[in-house]
């Protein structure tokens, strides 16, 4: 047959990061298959899901950006004209290099974005960060669009960004409680249901608590609690309660590693503002019975060691940050923290802090220094360039460049995005297709796919597998990758230290030093286990001796109270105790009486997969919607609604499902937003109907929106 088997990897943002074996036969991807290995205890199959495996349709999609465009028309008409590399780099030099000597870096605001993030070379945001700082620094989204409320929660309890505890700590649990966490479609790691579902056959209990009924808690769940978006800190506190009056709180641990408790129980309790926070007060808020409440918190404490795992949806709401803040006092209450078969209550992929360095760890490009101190909040990212300086941001944003990001589409408030886009003077854009935010480009300049370039990956987000990412094909038209494509730039922008390796040079760089060291014996063969090491329990140290390592915060202990917030003094928006804090005003709710969640998609990453035929035929795109909320406005299954709030408008079919709790309306998020002559988008896009301001944590709010349904 001639046919090659080549080992590569997926850099797609879906929080895994899988093996994909490409089947090339006379220069050409026949088919995409997964790592061959089997499946054993020690080292389990990295087997890829159903996106990585109908890549074949993406990487020879008919819409693939083959050469450079330049606007014609009016700006996001989606009018271009073919022009060459030369033309191209020639002008988005240039308007960098006018906007700079006119405005100063500040002017350039930065917003690329996750098409790759798991490459250490080819990262998509990094190539962007590292052209920019090299070129006097950029207004930057120095936030995380994903997690920033569990960000904000870990920093304030325990002093830095605490990462995951790792997966196999979890064969210590009695009861793992799945909190607004889906990993059977929004991927933390490759293969980690399948783990799951090996702990609950070892007797592990499993509790899942979210609006929907996901297929985690189909396939996992001992109890499904549904509850109402947004709410899910009233039902925690509610927990406490029962806790604190039923004796059940772990007294040593609190005294022994917290700072905080008393003001804690004392908010709880009602001792402060007279309203006791108890199971009965939090059943209209949360739509959970109270003895449902009481079951749980019993069990909860029972249980031991238990389990508290939250996802970051619920912390992407108005007040996200409260319920990670909560979480992790829950799992101080119970003493689950810092031991096998606890959890700390809440996580972000950990940029440092306290963790020992790596010695395994494979290096990647770096982004280097901004010069320029500018932030702003991603969610916010519209309001930024639409009010400037004069409303409070850092500058007036002057240019936009983009790479791998889909942000009019993928951020808060599609509606101000688009106005915002109209009012910058340039931008450009680093992409594969045509997206709602190439269509606003006046450069658009074409981007090679993985296939078409190699890199190094590590999998598990832990790192116990080293890829090597080979390639697969020649790049497509005249499609050159992100590093190349900048390297051009910097040469015109008169950086000479942007890339002094060659794609290989960088990836050998990469992996001196590190257990890889024979990188041709590596990438010979592709796959390669790191050695074995202790699996790791954040906080451990800290729990073992805490006088000999506190923690990074101001008291070295965790802060259930947090007197750094406190003096901030924004009591009614930033409490100094995890508080319940509405996230819709009264009238909001009158008005849009439908609370809507925007969930991730298995047929996607973000946008991204949204053109892969294979993909579509899993599922249409529709809004999920229980069948009481259709009765009451005469719909039928299938039938086209119009989805909206204040801030926009969107078509979609209805989906009638049990799946959802009454009151709830659910829609995936990544569809690209597609506007019709009345300006109303019809292709379901979620962020026609979001904010676009984050929390007072700098959370994006992309759940518990209010909203009304009626027919199209
Ligand atoms: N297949 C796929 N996987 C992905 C992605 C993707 O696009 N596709 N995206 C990846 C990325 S970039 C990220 S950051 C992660 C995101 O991972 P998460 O943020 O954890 O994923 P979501 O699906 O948004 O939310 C998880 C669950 O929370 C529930 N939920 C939403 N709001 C609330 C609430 O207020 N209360 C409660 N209790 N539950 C709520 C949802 O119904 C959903 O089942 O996923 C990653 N994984
Ligand atoms: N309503 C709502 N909105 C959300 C979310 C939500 O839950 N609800 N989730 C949010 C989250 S957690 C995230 S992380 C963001 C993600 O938002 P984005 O970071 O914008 O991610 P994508 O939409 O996947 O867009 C990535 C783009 O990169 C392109 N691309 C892929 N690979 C490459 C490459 O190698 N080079 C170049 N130049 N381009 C490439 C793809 O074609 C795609 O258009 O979305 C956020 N938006
Ligand atoms: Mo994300």
């Amino acid at each position: 047959m001639g046919e090659e088997k080549i080992i590569t990897g997926c850099p797609h943002d879906c929080g895994g990061a899988c093996v994909l074996v490409a089947h090339v036969e006379g220069g050409a991807l026949r088919r995409i298959t997964t790592d061959p290995t089997p499946d054993t205890e020690d080292k389990p199959q990295l087997r890829a899901c159903v996106r990585g495996r109908a890549q074949r349709q993406r990487v020879y999609h008919p819409d693939r950006l083959q050469h450079p465009l330049r606007r014609v028309g009016e700006r996001g008409r989606g009018e271009f004209a073919r022009i060459s590399w030369e033309e191209a780099l020639d002008t988005v030099a240039r308007e960098m290099l006018r906007v700079r000597a006119a405005y100063g870096p500040g002017a350039i605001l930065n917003l690329s974005g996750t098409g790759n993030t798991k490459g250490k070379l080819h990262q998509t945001v990094i190539m962007a960060q590292r052209l920019l700082n090299k070129f006097g620094g950029q207004t930057f989204t120095n936030t995380n669009v994903s997690f920033q409320g569990a960000i904000y929660a870990v920093r304030r309890a325990f002093g830095f960004t605490v990462g995951e505890e790792d997966r196999e700590t979890l064969a210590h649990s009695e009861l793992i409680i799945l909190w607004g966490d889906n990993p059977a479609v929004s991927h933390s790691g490759t293969n980690l249901t399948h783990h799951y579902a090996t702990l609950k056959e070892r007797g592990a209990r499993f509790i899942c608590i979210d609006p929907y009924y996901t297929d985690t808690a189909a396939t996992l769940a001992d109890q499904w609690l549904p509850i109402r978006p947004g709410t899910d800190t009233a039902l925690m506190l509610a927990l406490a309660h029962t806790l604190i009056a039923e004796g059940l709180t772990d007294q040593p641990f609190l005294g022994r590693y917290t700072v905080g408790y008393e003001a804690f129980r004392d908010y709880v309790m009602g001792r402060e503002d007279g309203v006791p926070k108890t199971p009965a007060w939090q059943e209209p808020i949360t739509g959970v019975p109270a003895a449902a409440a009481v079951a749980l918190a019993r069990e909860y404490a029972r249980a031991r060691p238990a389990a508290l795992k939250t996802g970051w949806g619920p912390g992407r709401t108005a007040h996200g940050e409260q319920f990670h803040r909560a979480a992790i006092a829950l799992s101080a209450l119970t003493g689950n923290i810092g031991s096998p078969g606890g959890a700390t209550g809440a996580w972000a992929p950990s940029v440092g802090g306290m963790e020992a360095p790596d010695p395994h760890r494979v290096r990647a490009i770096s982004p280097g220094q901004n010069p320029v101190r500018n932030w702003i909040p991603y969610w916010a990212w519209a309001e930024a360039v639409l009010q400037g300086a004069a409303g409070g941001y850092p500058s007036d944003i002057k240019l936009i460049y983009s790479v791998g990001g889909n942000h009019l589409n993928q951020y808060g408030d599609i509606n101000r995005g688009v106005e915002a886009l109209r009012k910058v003077e340039f931008i450009a854009v680093q992409e594969q297709f045509l997206t709602p935010m190439a269509r606003f480009a006046d450069i658009v300049l074409p981007a090679i796919t993985h296939f078409e370039h190699q890199d190094l990956q590590t999998i598990h987000q832990k790192g116990e597998y080293f890829l090597f990412s080979h390639q697969v094909l020649p790049p497509q038209g005249e499609a050159k990758s992100d590093l190349e494509i900048c390297s051009l730039l910097a040469k015109r922008l008169g950086i000479e230290d942007f890339s002094d390796h060659t794609e290989e040079g960088w990836l050998r760089s990469f992996v001196a030093g590190t257990p890889v060291a024979d990188y041709d014996a590596f990438k010979a063969q592709g796959l390669r286990h790191r050695p074995t090491r202790e699996p790791k329990v954040p906080l451990s140290e800290f729990i073992a001796d805490p006088a000999a390592h506190p923690l990074p915060t101001p008291s070295g202990k965790i802060e259930l109270y947090s007197e750094r917030i406190a003096k901030a003094g924004r009591p009614d928006t930033e409490p100094a105790l995890p508080k319940y804090i509405p996230p819709w005003a009264e009238g909001q709710i009158k008005a849009y009486p439908l609370v809507l969640t925007t969930v991730q998609s298995r047929r996607r990453a973000s946008s991204t997969f949204g053109n892969v035929p294979w993909l579509a035929e899993l599922e249409e795109h529709r809004l999920a919607m229980n069948p009481q909320d259709a009765r009451a406005r005469g719909l039928k299954d299938g039938e086209r609604v119009k989805v909206f709030n204040a801030h926009g408008a969107t078509l979609i079919p209805v989906r009638l499902t049990e799946r959802l709790m009454p009151g709830v309306v659910s829609l995936e998020q990544g569809a690209n937003y597609d506007p019709g002559p009345d300006g109303v988008d019809r292709a379901g896009s979620a962020n026609v109907l979001t904010p676009g301001f984050a929390s007072p944590g700098g959370a994006a709010v992309t759940s518990a929106i209010p909203v009304q349904v009626e027919r199209a």
